[in-house]
């Protein structure tokens, strides 16, 4: 596929790397049409399959990761025209099927459905001028995204109703001390601690890494019982890697381990 609205990079020395996904429509700040969104799916499952990628990263530019969904494109349609056409459902749960990593690397704005975007990532790192918002209710709509409902889990609900029903931004700060981010990084620095934190994950091993990530789901999305009891199954079936054995021996034997992601 030939991309218009985002660029993709490989970057990375060891035997995994990692894939950065740059969402690039600077004039309408990285506002999410159809197409924006039938690529970054199209890039995601394409790193996704590829075997020589560990880790995604997903960016914007320095004055937004992405500004919402795109007004303009949204503006003039009616109920029946949204419900029929499925309006952007089928190219916003794309996200969802991804089994790395992917570390959403965060500046400027990040509103509506960019915020929600950045929810929908597994570690968000937030340059020190992001800003996180839902301001759907300013435009009479609600987010459509999951925003009522990550956003309450991120945050409890009363930042959460705090958030949906003002429409407010918060900063980076305020987001790192309600649980929606990581971590802050520097604007300067904040690509390379994003490459720096795949690195680590690259390190580890790939079987291990994509069923955490599924099991932290899991506990996001199901209640506690079905969801230890999905951990306790995925628990056991580590022990038929290769990669534990070689973790644990390594431990015992006191030397670093040579994971081969199996
Ligand atoms: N859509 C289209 N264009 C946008 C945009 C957006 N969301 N955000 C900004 N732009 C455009 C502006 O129109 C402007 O274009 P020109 O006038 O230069 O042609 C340009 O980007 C620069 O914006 P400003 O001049 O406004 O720049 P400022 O620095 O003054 O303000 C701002 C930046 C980001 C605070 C402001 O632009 C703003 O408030 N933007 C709108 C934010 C917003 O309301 N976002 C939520 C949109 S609703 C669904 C999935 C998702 C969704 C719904 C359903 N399904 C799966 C069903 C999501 C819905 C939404 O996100």
């Amino acid at each position: 596929m030939d991309y218009e609205c985002i660029m993709t990079e490989v970057r990375g020395e060891s035997a995994l790397k990692t894939g950065l996904i740059t969402l690039n429509r600077p004039k309408q700040m990285n506002a999410l049409n159809d197409r924006l969104m039938d690529e970054l799916g199209a890039a995601l499952l394409a790193f996704d399959a590829d075997d020589g990628i560990g880790c995604i990263i997903v960016t914007g530019s320095e004055k937004a990761f992405a500004a919402g969904a795109d007004i303009a494109a949204m503006a003039t349609l009616g109920h029946m025209d949204a419900w029929k056409a499925g309006y952007i459902s089928r190219n916003w749960e794309t996200i969802r099927q991804v089994k790395k990593p992917v570390i959403a690397a965060v500046a400027g704005f990040a509103l509506g459905g960019g915020c929600e975007v950045a929810m929908m990532c597994d570690i968000v790192l937030a340059a020190d001028n992001a800003k996180f918002g839902q301001p759907e209710i300013k435009l009479g709509i609600v987010p459509g995204a999951g925003g009522t409902q990550r956003l309450p889990r991120a945050v409890g609900k009363a930042k959460a109703m705090d958030m949906l029903l003002t429409g407010r931004m918060m900063g980076a700060e305020e987001a790192e001390r309600a649980g929606l981010v990581s971590r802050i990084v520097p604007l300067a620095g904040l690509l390379d601690e994003a490459f720096a934190t795949a690195e680590l994950i690259n390190a580890l091993g790939a079987p291990s890494i994509a069923l955490t990530k599924e099991l932290v789901n899991e506990a996001f999305e199901s209640g506690l019982s079905s969801g230890v009891k999905a951990e306790r199954r995925v628990f056991h079936s580590l022990f038929g890697t290769e990669d534990q054995r070689e973790g644990m021996d390594a431990f015992l034997a006191k030397r670093k381990p040579a994971f081969k992601h199996r």
